[in-house]
């Protein structure tokens, strides 16, 4: 079999990444692509920075635990299999389960900072940014935070003022030129992912042949 194909994407919390990518996974068969989302990689909740009021910040790169990111899909290119238990976001109502990571012809890494991590973004062949409007980002994520990992409007107003936005514009934003392609999803991205679907299934093509 051929190397994979290592595509990384970012963009702001609540841009749109995982709504984008699992409706690009939809597309292709589940042996064809392997999705693994950087939210797996949280550190463990007590050795999270916390800021000056003594608010957990889940919003630095010294969050997440990007040695065992990138072993994980280093391991996945080798075409090893990985497991991993998924991360709940904290929220005591949800069991965890444990994620298991197949060896496939184009893997997947997504999160804020798999561009910030050098190491890790100097794995990825395709570099995707998605991005929206402040006011989207921000509207989407109080009914996410809301409704998949139940916090309340306090706490996501707070952290998307101290943390969020300032995380945006620190360490997410000013690597957009690295991208080789930039989503717009203030509306929809359907033409953009019938592009990136295109190329994708190039690249397949290219490794079964
Ligand atoms: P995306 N996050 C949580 O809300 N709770 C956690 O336990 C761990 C992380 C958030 C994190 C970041 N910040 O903004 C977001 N906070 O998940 C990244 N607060 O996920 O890219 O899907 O928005
Ligand atoms: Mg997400």
């Amino acid at each position: 079999m051929k190397e994979p194909l290592v595509v990384g994407m970012t963009g702001g919390s609540a841009s749109g990444k995982t709504l984008f990518l699992s409706s690009l996974i939809e597309i292709f068969q589940e042996n064809e692509i392997c999705l693994v989302s950087q939210d797996n990689y949280y550190k463990s909740r007590d050795t999270q920075p916390v800021d000056e009021n003594g608010v957990k910040n889940f919003d630095t790169p010294l969050s997440i635990d990007f040695d065992e990111f990138r072993h994980d899909l280093e391991e996945l290119k080798r075409g090893n299999t990985v497991q991993r238990q998924e991360y709940t976001f904290n929220n005591p109502n949800v069991t965890p389960k444990n994620l298991v990571f197949k060896p496939s012809p184009i893997i997947i890494a997504e999160g804020i900072f798999v561009f910030y991590d050098k190491e890790l973004s100097s794995l990825f062949d395709l570099k995707l940014f998605i991005e929206a409007k402040n006011y989207l980002m921000l509207k989407r994520r109080i009914t996410r935070d809301a409704l998949e990992r139940g916090y309340d409007l306090d706490d996501v107003l707070y952290r998307y003022e101290k943390h969020v936005a300032p995380t945006f514009e620190k360490y997410i934003e000013p690597l957009k030129h690295e991208a080789d392609i930039i989503i717009p999803n203030n509306h929809h991205f359907k033409k953009a992912l019938q592009v990136v679907v295109a190329y994708l299934k190039m690249e397949l093509a290219g490794r079964k042949a």
